[in-house]
């Protein structure tokens, strides 16, 4: 091809040209190379290729074609193989089946000098692993103590083919390990792995794991030797179908791999911690200045050392996430399937927060936050939108967060789509929408739902309201507008005219699922709360009357209650009308009759009485306004699938 095209995995665009499409060129790795080029390494219909493109100032894309040379090692044959890679340092460590029968598992390190991995056929090492992720990550300030973690799922090894079961690792080499120089030769000297651990408490004392890791996302913080990682798991329990996000920190990683190696002293044995003496230096560590400098490369590692490391590839304790617990879970039967995530920290004015991006098997990207609470030891979800990216049902293979741009872009078989990772505005038109919203990146800035941005970004700001932590709109709103009481200032007036014996709707929806709906009657000085009987009822689109009677002609106020926060939304003045009256009167003449001779008046009885199903979806669309693709989803509370769903229906 004179093109490789862009973006990353899996991409369908050759398919069009090819009869089969197994002969697509499939991009599977692709690295940003150095400042004028990327390096891409493609399937080339089971004939891997890798090349250099260049990229233009302006956004075009261009191949070199002399840099095209053989992928073997560097991209699988078959497109549905996993595979990760990281690029550093012009270096590329890549997980992959080297072959094309898929016998070879492998981590590897790539350079133009050398080529350093896994053994071969070591099941110890790697049984049968599906690549997840991969990052390098510093230990100190000495370059030469980085490692290179790699995410991956593999079997248990417990007695030859009894237990099949599958355990999510955490695997690491050092990033200078060159091997070693009688045995080792070209294999890494320093891999070792351990398990992490993502699971739930049961009731009977046994915890339910979440074994099968999804996808990874290491997300940089201004520490650039402790990101953090989110872990999206599934677990593959025959009782129990489930998806769940762990979140891990470095320093529990890192004391994993210093703690006490795994024994076992023959495969149908179980795993202890090892008890004997470990040589120096410590199998694992790295060559570096910090180690004490005693040895200039792997290459000088006595062989004791690369003996125990070959023998003893598995650490003992396993790596636990933060609060011992899934800041996410999603257990209902019948749920969505998620098969991705991407994190983006947010500063709100109650502190940061982690902003997730789940994406689902449809087509969906879940925006969530989780909030921890110190002192009930709890997690809480809160689910912020619900983002439909393509229109047809695909499962999302990829999102990318760019924070300079402030989007997201997201992938699946069927194209890349781009989404803000904000849109401010949807959350309503008023303080209080704004903060029960509860989304960091938006604040109330006293005329509209805008983005928020902490104190310094920019000079001069306006006093923002927002509460992510509790949603708290009574405090953070009371005062710009005064909702409870007598005053209904910006509630909506509405006159309803009703048929005696007949039934009437008073309409009144709320904006938010969660929020409680009440009906009041004014009855003047007081007020008093509509109860429902068999005879008035009420609805979750309103107030419906079964028959109404002329006793109930009032003036009716509806109001929701959500977080404390009581909001005033309409106030309706119900008349009704004697039926025999009615007989033989057109409407325009009877409603002269009533006094109400102002045309629009009319014209809005008119569009009430005949046009109310139009009238509907005229209002519902200020809730759901259809995205650059697909849709944007409300807000809403605790677990995604209770959110709230406002669909298009127009
Ligand atoms: C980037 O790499 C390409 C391919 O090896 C090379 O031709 C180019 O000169 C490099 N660019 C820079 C800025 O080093
Ligand atoms: C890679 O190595 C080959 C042979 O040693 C050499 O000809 C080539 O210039 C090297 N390429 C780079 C980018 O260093
Ligand atoms: C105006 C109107 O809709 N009137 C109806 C009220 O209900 C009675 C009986 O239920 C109907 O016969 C009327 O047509």
């Amino acid at each position: 091809p004179s093109s490789i095209p862009l973006p990353s995995p899996p991409l369908l665009l050759s398919t069009f040209l090819h009869p089969s499409p197994e002969c697509a060129n499939y991009i599977k790795v692709l690295h940003r190379y150095n400042t004028t080029h990327l390096l891409a390494c493609g399937t080339g219909a089971f004939n891997p290729h890798c090349a250099k493109i260049r990229v233009g100032h302006t956004g075009q894309f261009e191949l070199e074609e002399q840099s095209i040379e053989s992928g073997r090692g560097r991209c699988p044959y078959d497109h549905n193989s996993p595979v990760t890679s990281t690029l550093d340092r012009g270096e590329l460590y890549i997980g992959l089946y080297t072959d094309y029968w898929e016998n070879d598992a492998a981590l590897c390190r790539l350079n133009n000098q050398s080529y350093t991995r896994t053994e071969r056929d070591d099941r110890q090492q790697l049984n049968e692993p599906k690549f997840i992720g991969s990052v390098v990550i510093p230990d100190n300030n000495d370059r030469d103590d980085d490692k290179v973690y790699f995410f991956f799922t593999e079997r248990g090894t417990d007695a030859e083919g009894v237990n099949k079961a599958v355990y999510t690792r955490v695997g690491r080499v050092c990033a200078n390990d060159q091997g070693g120089q009688r045995m080792l030769v070209n294999r890494w000297s320093s891999f070792l792995k351990t398990r992490l651990i993502c699971s739930v408490a049961g009731p009977n004392g046994i915890d339910t794991h979440f074994d099968e890791l999804e996808d990874v996302f290491v997300l940089k913080t201004k520490d650039e030797k402790n990101p953090e990682i989110f872990g999206l798991f599934s677990t593959t329990s025959a009782v129990f179908q489930g998806y769940a996000v762990c979140v891990y920190h470095m320093d529990d990683v890192r004391a994993a791999f210093n703690g006490q190696f795994a024994h076992r002293e023959r495969p149908e044995h179980h795993w202890t911690p090892y008890e004997g003496r470990v040589p120096y230096p410590r199998p694992g560590s790295c060559a570096s200045e910090v180690n004490g400098g005693g040895f200039s490369g792997s290459k000088e590692f006595p062989d004791e050392v690369l003996r125990f490391v070959r023998s003893h590839p598995v650490m003992f304790s396993p790596v636990l996430p933060l609060h011992r617990r899934p800041v996410l879970l999603q257990t209902e039967p019948g749920g969505r399937r998620l098969t991705q995530i991407a994190v983006d920290r947010v500063q709100a004015q109650d502190g940061h927060y982690h902003v997730l991006y789940i994406g689902t098997g449809d087509s969906v990207v879940l925006k969530v936050i989780t909030i921890y609470n110190k002192d009930t030891d709890t997690i809480e979800e809160v689910l912020l939108e619900e983002l439909q990216v393509f229109k047809v049902p695909f499962p999302i293979t990829e999102i990318i967060i760019s924070a300079k741009r402030q989007q997201l872009y997201v992938g699946s078989e069927v194209g890349v789509a781009q989404v803000r990772l904000h849109q401010c505005d949807l959350y309503g038109s008023e303080c209080a929408d704004c903060c029960l919203a509860r989304d960091p990146y938006c604040a109330w800035d006293g005329i509209t739902c805008s983005r928020y941005y902490p104190a310094g970004v920019y000079t001069k700001r306006r006093f923002r309201r927002q509460d992510v932590r509790h949603g708290n709109a009574v405090q953070l709103c009371n005062g710009l507008q005064i909702d409870v009481g007598e005053q209904y200032q910006g509630a909506a007036e509405r006159q309803v005219y009703g048929v005696e014996s007949n039934s009437t709707l008073l309409e009144c929806t709320p904006r938010s699922l969660q929020a409680r709906v009440m009906w009041y009657i004014q009855r003047d000085p007081d007020r008093e709360e509509v109860g429902g009987d068999e005879r008035v009822v009420i609805t979750t689109h309103g107030l419906l009357f079964l028959r109404v009677r002329s006793g109930d002609a009032g003036v009716y106020v509806c109001q929701t209650v959500e977080h404390g926060y009581v909001h005033t939304l309409l106030r309706v003045t119900l008349h009704v009308l004697g039926g025999s009256r009615l007989q033989g009167l057109w409407y325009k003449e009877f409603l002269q009759l009533i006094g109400y001779g102002d045309s629009q008046q009319v014209e809005e009885y008119c569009e009430r009485v005949w046009c109310s199903g139009k009238r509907r979806r005229k209002t519902k669309r200020r809730y759901t306004q259809p995205m650059e693709v697909g849709e944007r989803k409300g807000r809403g509370k605790g677990d995604p699938h209770r959110a709230p769903r406002h669909t298009l229906d127009n």
